[in-house]
């Protein structure tokens, strides 16, 4: 049986059409904004797709939702959802062993900056040293069964350069500027030298920002465009922020995904910067976002100085030629239009959750 789910303009495969996958591949935190993009781009090139969720008191598969099939509605659905943990290498063994991936995508991350100065001990758990435990039951597996052909790619960030300069590449000095972006230095490393010490196919991928309507709600623009639907049809008038003038190269997930993709369908393992090569403060984000829907940023919001970060990274702007000279790797969308498809997409949100409002079914001062 074959379901075929549309999601926006994809389509999306997720069943069993009789033929042979094209591969397996493994994801950790495929509930993540780019894990959902990763997995509908591998369904559509015929792979098997293998996710570990966390548990957590409430269901956290929502990106993932408008894909997943019932096992017990199929008989083999094309992606898969397991319990496992980075925290529990033990989880992390078994899955590998009993799924034997073709391609092992390292997504999972307490990856927001700001909440790792709180829990910076947490995150170096998760970030740095689940990393490792990953590339060690990669490598324990491949000793054990000779796939050697297994390939690993790394979520790497480009709040690992913190504050050298831009325009950042490859080449560039990490000085990483919070616990997160630390611990994302630690796995870039730890990634090199598993490919260095045991010849392992795994590459670091040296990602700017990407954002899209699935991104989490308290990274700045979705809070922002969140802001600027709910703004609009009358649900909330103020938006909180911190600092304004930091400078972001953002670009759209959907595109990065396939940056990941193309980095293990090559012949040698290496790193690669991937990025738009233009650079917005959170400002010009603020103005574009409220003067699509014909608002004016400044009668909104207002600053708090919680929102500022012990240390701050001001400056990114990738230099990612590498990637478009060897992966043959571009961004399709650019920063206006992806300003515009987030706000339509929360505009539409704000709609819906009027509704509820109205209807007494929820609260109209939740905020994002
Ligand atoms: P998200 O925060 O949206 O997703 C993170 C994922 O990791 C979620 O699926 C989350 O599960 C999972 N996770 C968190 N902790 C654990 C854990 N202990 N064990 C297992 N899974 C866990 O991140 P993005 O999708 O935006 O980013 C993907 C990766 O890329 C991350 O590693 C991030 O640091 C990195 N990155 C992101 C960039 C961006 O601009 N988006 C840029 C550069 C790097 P749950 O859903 O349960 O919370
Ligand atoms: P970042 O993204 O830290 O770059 O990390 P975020 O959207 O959180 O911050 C971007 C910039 O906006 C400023 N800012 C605010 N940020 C948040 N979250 N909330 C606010 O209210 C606010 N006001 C101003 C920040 O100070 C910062 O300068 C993201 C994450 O996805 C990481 O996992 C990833 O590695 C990097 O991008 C590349």
């Amino acid at each position: 049986m074959t379901s075929s789910i549309t999601n926006g303009s994809q389509s999306i495969v997720n069943g069993d059409d009789g033929a042979p996958p094209a591969k397996i591949a493994l994801i950790t935190g495929i509930t993540g904004q780019d894990g959902s993009y990763l997995t509908e781009l591998l369904l559509n090139k015929n792979y098997e797709v293998h996710g570990l969720i966390r548990r957590s008191s409430n269901f956290n598969t929502q990106r993932v939702n408008h894909i997943y099939i019932d096992p017990h509605n199929v008989n083999k659905a094309r992606m898969k959802l397991h319990y496992a943990d980075l925290t529990d290498a033990s989880s992390l063994r078994r899955w590998i062993d009993t799924i034997a991936p073709d391609e092992i995508y390292n997504l999972a991350a307490q990856s927001h900056v700001a909440v790792s100065f709180e829990i910076p001990d947490y995150t170096a758990d998760v970030v740095a040293t689940g990393s490792l435990r990953l590339l060690e039951a990669l490598r324990s597996h491949i000793v054990s069964s000779g796939r050697s052909h297994v390939k690993y790619y790394q979520a790497g960030s480009s709040e690992m350069f913190g504050s050298t300069p831009p325009p950042q590449s490859e080449d560039t000095p990490f000085h990483p500027r919070s616990p997160y972006a630390a611990s994302k230095v630690a796995a870039h490393w730890y990634t090199v030298n598993y490919r260095e010490a045991y010849g392992i196919f795994a590459c670091n991928g040296i990602l700017f920002n990407h954002e899209s309507p699935r991104r989490g709600e308290n990274f700045v623009t979705r809070k922002i465009t969140r802001a600027v639907g709910r703004i609009k049809i009358g649900l909330q008038s103020k938006l909180y922020l911190g600092n304004l003038q930091a400078s972001r190269d953002w670009g759209f997930a959907g595109d990065y995904v396939e940056a990941m993709w193309l980095m293990l369908q090559q012949e040698k393992p290496d790193d690669y910067v991937v990025a738009t090569e233009e650079s917005h403060t959170v400002e010009e984000f603020l103005e574009k976002a409220f003067g699509y829907v014909g608002l004016n940023w400044k009668d909104h919001v207002v600053i708090d100085k919680r929102y500022f970060r012990p240390t701050e990274v001001d400056n990114l702007k990738g230099d990612s030629s590498k990637a478009r000279k060897v992966l043959g790797w571009k961004p399709k969308v650019g920063f206006e239009p992806l300003v515009k498809m987030m706000v339509d997409e929360d505009v539409e949100m704000a709609k819906r959750e009027k509704v509820l409002v109205d209807a007494g079914y929820m609260d109209a001062q939740q905020q994002p």
